[in-house]
């Protein structure tokens, strides 16, 4: 950990962080609140919550001890990553069904919009020295039938090399390692960064007694998320890992795809490696 870092991250800070943070932008207003909808879907998930009940002879101290953690995730602004942890990955698989085009995966609830806007070729807002290997991701955004996509906006947020994401742990610049990277005129970009290191989910929180209670482990493999978007297209988020990198075939928010894994070489210039990864974007 850098000696910047005097506060502790906690898993309360981080949890407001991201309740704050997902108040302000939810995309509730497609929703469907039909009486229909509500009755079937709000049914059928109690339904299967009673089936549970009864197969597993469930108790009144495990009905409390449910009761209280459910009260403490809400006290520790722990429902945005609860829920981006063990359901989003099935809501973007259904989300993305029919689209053509990249691969995408959960958006997870460190995005922060309007980042600083940054030319073609850029590198990410980061500390003096800021620690970790230097990464060049760069490659061309496109349309389904190749067409270059002038002016495509590469938006890209991760960790830091102690798995930091700024704006929710202390202590770190507020764009840090976040920015939106508009491409040039053959849709083309290259973002000069640092490898960002895995993620663990605080173990300090509710989600982290739920993971230790369980005997599950916390830990997502390390990942650059990113949002691609272009006038006329759909945008798309997503997520690329490192191949051979921990945890990629074991993510607690099972949100890596074949698709998604990066194998970088060496840096062609300086130090560091490259990687180059095209995005193809579906017609809106
Ligand atoms: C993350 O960094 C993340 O991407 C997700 C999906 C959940 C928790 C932390
Ligand atoms: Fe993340």
């Amino acid at each position: 950990m850098t000696d910047i870092i005097t506060e502790q991250a906690t898993a309360a800070a981080s949890g407001a962080a991201a309740t704050e943070k997902f108040r302000g932008k939810q995309r509730t207003e497609g929703a469907d609140v039909d009486t229909r909808r509500v009755d079937t879907l709000v049914s059928e998930l109690l339904a299967a919550a009673h089936d549970i009940i009864r197969r597993h002879k469930v108790t009144y101290a495990e009905y409390d001890a449910l009761k209280s953690w459910l009260i403490q995730v809400g006290q520790d602004g722990e429902w945005p990553l609860f829920l981006d942890v063990w359901l989003e990955h099935v809501v973007e698989e259904v989300a993305g069904e029919d689209r053509e085009g990249s691969k995408g995966t959960i958006e997870g609830p460190y995005y922060v919009p309007d980042s600083p806007r940054l030319p073609a070729e850029a590198t990410l807002p980061m500390r003096d020295g800021e620690e970790g290997t230097p990464l060049l991701f760069q490659g061309r955004v496109t349309g389904v039938d190749g067409t270059p996509l002038a002016g495509a906006l590469v938006e890209m947020w991760h960790a830091d090399n102690d798995g930091f994401y700024s704006q929710f742990a202390p202590g770190l610049p507020e764009w840090n390692l976040r920015g939106a990277v508009v491409a040039d005129d053959q849709g083309n970009f290259k973002i000069h960064t640092i490898e960002p290191a895995p993620y663990q989910i605080p173990t300090d929180g509710s989600c982290g007694r739920l993971i230790a209670a369980a005997g599950w482990h916390a830990w997502r493999p390390a990942h650059l998320h990113l949002k691609v978007s272009a006038p006329g297209r759909q945008l798309i988020t997503t997520q690329l890992y490192f191949k051979g990198g921990s945890h990629v075939s074991d993510d607690i928010a099972s949100a890596v795809k074949p698709e998604l894994i990066l194998d970088p070489g060496p840096a062609a210039h300086g130090a560091g490696r490259e990687v180059t990864y095209d995005f193809v974007l579906d017609k809106a």
